[in-house]
């Protein structure tokens, strides 16, 4: 296994770099990961069986409230040192890294990450559930949760993209574009279970470039990894990416 001296030299010679995140990224800025997210009065529910349009449809209020409160903690919290590593990095290496995130919570964005490809949409916006009709006006809705257009009834859902839902075509194909160019791949903080996402560590893989993985613990994508950094994102990158520029 190589080390952060090795994956430093790697870095500063690559000329494409992907960044692939996912909610562990946050998990520093005290946002739980999604698979730990579950506390309070959601700890009954997995987060599986709410990020659906079957869940929204059945319980709209329930799903609702569980993303204005996800969207709340959001709200109340700041991107960490991990965050913040890699929009330095890109702005010491302009146009050599790209970050391609599972995260809705916009913390890469927040950290001043210029181009961040959002493969799952963003937590703070909202759209329609059914099309939108001529009646459909986001300004003009009734107060329930969920809100909805008065006229037609039709809800306001999270602009997330839910399990069973198509990623954003543009952004998927621009992310697998990138994952089959790059010379390496940072996969930070993520379990690579949900696909196509974890899917592009695989092509970077088969494409040639050197996978590094930064994790406290193992996750699914390992085994392409010529780097395990066995550690939290808000310490290794600030270290991995330290002053590095081309
Ligand atoms: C799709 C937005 C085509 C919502 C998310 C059956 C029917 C339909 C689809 C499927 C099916 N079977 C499989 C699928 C595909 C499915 C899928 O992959 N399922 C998995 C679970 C088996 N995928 C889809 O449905 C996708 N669409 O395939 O469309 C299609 C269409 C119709 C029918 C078939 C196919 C859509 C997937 C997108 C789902 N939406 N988010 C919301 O957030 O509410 S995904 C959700 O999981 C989050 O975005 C999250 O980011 C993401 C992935 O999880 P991770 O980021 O990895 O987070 P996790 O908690 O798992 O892990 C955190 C990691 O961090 C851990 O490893 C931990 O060790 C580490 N960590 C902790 N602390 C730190 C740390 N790392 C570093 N530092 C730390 N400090």
């Amino acid at each position: 296994m190589s080390d952060i001296s090795d994956v430093r030299q790697w870095l500063s010679q690559a000329t494409n770099v992907v960044a692939l995140t996912g909610a562990g990224i946050s998990a520093e800025s005290g946002v739980p990961t999604f698979r730990d997210s579950q506390t309070g009065i959601w700890a009954k529910f997995d987060p599986m069986e709410l990020a659906t349009e079957e869940a929204f449809r059945a319980h709209p209020q329930r799903v609702w409230q569980w993303y204005a409160s996800r969207r709340d903690m959001v709200g109340r919290v700041e991107p960490n040192a991990g965050h913040l590593a890699l929009s330095c990095f890109a702005e010491q290496n302009p146009g050599k890294l790209t970050v391609v995130t599972q995260n809705v919570d916009g913390l890469h964005q927040r950290a001043g990450q210029k181009g961040v490809i959002a493969l799952h949409g963003s937590l703070m916006v909202d759209t329609w559930l059914n099309p939108a009709k001529e009646c459909c006006n986001p300004d003009h809705l009734t107060a329930e949760e969920p809100p909805a257009c008065p006229a037609c009834g039709n809800m306001r859902r999270p602009g997330v993209v839910w399990f069973g839902e198509n990623l954003p075509r543009r952004a998927l194909e621009r992310a697998q574009q990138l994952a089959e160019q790059c010379d390496l791949m940072l996969v930070i903080g993520t379990s690579g279970v949900v696909y196509p996402a974890a899917g592009l560590a695989r092509m970077a893989a088969n494409a040639g470039a050197s996978v590094v993985v930064i994790n406290p613990e193992s996750s699914a994508l390992d085994d392409l990894a010529v780097s395990c950094f066995r550690g939290a994102s808000a310490i290794v990158l600030p270290e991995l990416l330290a002053l590095q520029s081309s």
